[in-house]
C-alpha cells in the first residue's frame, strides 16, 4: 500500500506525532499489517481484511471486550498487561478503529522483546505456545461468551465448510477440478466424518467455551529473552466454541515435520514428540477444566481441524484462490495437499497420539 496513505492514518490515531520506521511485516493470510513508531513507541497498524471480516465494528468490539478482561486478570495477578494482552490504541477521536474509502485499520502497541515463529527453531518453543492458548482459554473462562459476536459466521463449522466443498466442486469455476481427482476425493470421502464435534456442541455432549480458532504457532508471541509464550495474538477469530478447535489447529500447524505449503510430501508427517510437548503443555493449563468428552476428543480435534484446513485450502484451489493470500500459482492445491497427508499419517498412527493424550491426562 502506499506509504504516504499510511503516514496518515497513523496520523488518525496520533495527530501531530512523527511518524517513523513504517514497514510491512509478512505474518498471515488474511490482514495487512505494518509495524511504525510514534511518540517513541512502537505500534502495529492492520488494515481489516472486511471481504472477510463483514462486521468490522462487532469484531473490534470482541477484542476490546476480550482483551480489556485479559488486562485486568493480567494486572490482578501481578504481569505486565501492556505484554501480556495485545492492547487496542484508539483513534484520535476515541474510536476503536479509523475507517474511509480505502479500509478499516486498528493499531496495537506493538509488543517488544517478543517474536514470532512459522516453525518451533527450539526444543520446547511449541510447548510454550500450549501453555499460552491454555493459560488464553482458561483466563476467559468466566467471560461470557454471549457477549460476542460471531465474526465469521460458522468458522470451524467442518459440515458447512464440506458443503462449501462440494459446492465449489460442482461449479468448478476455474476448471481445475481435473487436475486434482485424487485431493478431491480424500476429502469426499471423509464426509461422514466432518459433523464429529459440532453435533455433539449441539446437543451439549461439549461444552461451548471462548475459544481463538485460529492457534498457529505464530500467532503466539515468544519472549525473546525467557523463551516463554507471553502474549496471545491475532484474536479475529476469538468466538464461541470447542476446546477442540484450539487444540487441532495448533497440532496441525505446529506438530508438522514440515511447512504449510511443502512440495514434498515425503517431508509431511506429524511428529508424536512435538505432539506430546503440545498436549503436556496445554492440558497442564486446562486440568481443571476438562470434561472426559473433550479427553475422548482431543485426537479427533487434530485430525478435524487438518480435514477442514486441507478442505478450504482445496475450496479456495477450485474457486481461483480468492481466499487466502498466496506468492505463487498452485499455493492453495500444495497446502491441501500437506494437510491431506497429514490427516492420514493421524488416522493411520492414531493408537500412538492417543497413547500421548492418555501419557498427557495422568501426569
Ligand atoms: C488463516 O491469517 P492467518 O494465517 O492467521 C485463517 C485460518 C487458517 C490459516 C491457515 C480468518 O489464518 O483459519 O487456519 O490461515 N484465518 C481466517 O494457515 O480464515
Ligand atoms: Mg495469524
Amino acid at each position: 500500500m502506499d506509504a504516504e496513505l499510511l503516514k496518515n492514518i497513523c496520523l488518525r490515531f496520533f495527530p501531530g506525532a512523527e511518524i517513523a520506521g513504517l514497514e510491512q511485516i509478512h505474518n498471515g493470510h488474511i490482514n495487512l499489517t505494518y509495524r511504525f513508531t510514534a511518540n517513541g513507541r512502537d505500534h502495529i497498524l492492520q488494515r481489516i481484511n472486511t471481504d472477510i471480516f463483514r462486521d468490522a465494528a462487532g469484531l473490534m468490539h470482541n477484542i476490546c471486550a476480550v482483551t480489556a478482561f485479559l488486562r485486568e486478570k493480567i494486572t490482578a495477578a501481578g504481569g505486565d498487561p501492556d505484554r501480556e494482552t495485545l492492547t487496542v490504541v484508539k483513534t484520535a477521536d476515541g474510536r476503536d478503529y479509523y475507517s474511509d474509502e480505502s479500509g478499516v485499520y486498528r493499531v496495537y502497541l506493538y509488543i517488544t522483546g517478543a517474536e514470532c515463529f512459522d516453525r518451533a527453531e527450539r526444543k520446547g518453543m511449541f510447548g510454550e505456545s500450549a501453555k499460552a492458548f491454555g493459560r488464553f482459554q482458561n483466563l476467559l473462562a468466566e467471560f461470557d461468551a454471549t457477549k460476542l459476536n460471531e465474526t465469521i459466521k460458522d468458522f470451524h463449522n467442518t459440515p458447512k465448510r464440506f458443503e462449501n466443498f462440494e459446492r465449489a466442486l460442482a461449479a468448478d469455476k476455474k476448471g481445475r477440478a481435473k487436475g486434482c481427482g485424487r485431493e478431491i476425493n480424500f476429502y469426499l470421502a471423509r464426509k461422514t466424518y466432518c459433523p464429529l464435534i459440532t453435533e455433539r456442541l449441539a446437543d451439549g455432549r461439549l461444552p461451548t467455551r471462548v475459544t481463538h480458532n485460529d492457534t498457529k504457532l505464530n500467532n503466539v508471541m515468544i519472549d525473546s529473552a525467557t523463551g516463554k509464550g507471553i502474549c496471545v495474538i491475532d484474536l479475529d477469530t476469538v468466538m464461541p466454541g470447542s476446546m477442540l478447535y484450539d487444540f487441532g489447529d495448533s497440532i496441525r500447524f505446529g506438530a508438522t515435520s514440515a511447512a504449510e505449503d511443502e512440495k514434498d510430501l515425503s517431508k509431511v508427517y506429524c511428529v508424536p514428540e512435538l505432539y506430546a510437548e503440545y498436549a503436556d503443555g496445554f492440558v497442564s493449563e486446562m486440568k481443571a477444566s476438562i470434561t472426559p468428552e473433550e479427553i475422548k476428543l482431543l485426537h479427533d480435534g487434530a485430525v478435524m481441524m487438518t480435514l477442514e484446513c486441507g478442505m478450504r485450502f482445496l475450496t479456495d484451489w477450485l474457486e481461483g484462490d480468492v481466499y487466502f493470500r498466496t506468492s505463487y500459482e498452485g499455493q492453495n492445491l500444495d497446502r491441501a495437499r500437506t494437510q491431506m497427508k497429514l490427516v492420514a499419517d493421524m488416522e493411520n498412527r492414531r493408537e500412538v497420539f492417543e497413547e500421548i493424550i492418555k501419557n498427557a491426562i495422568n501426569n
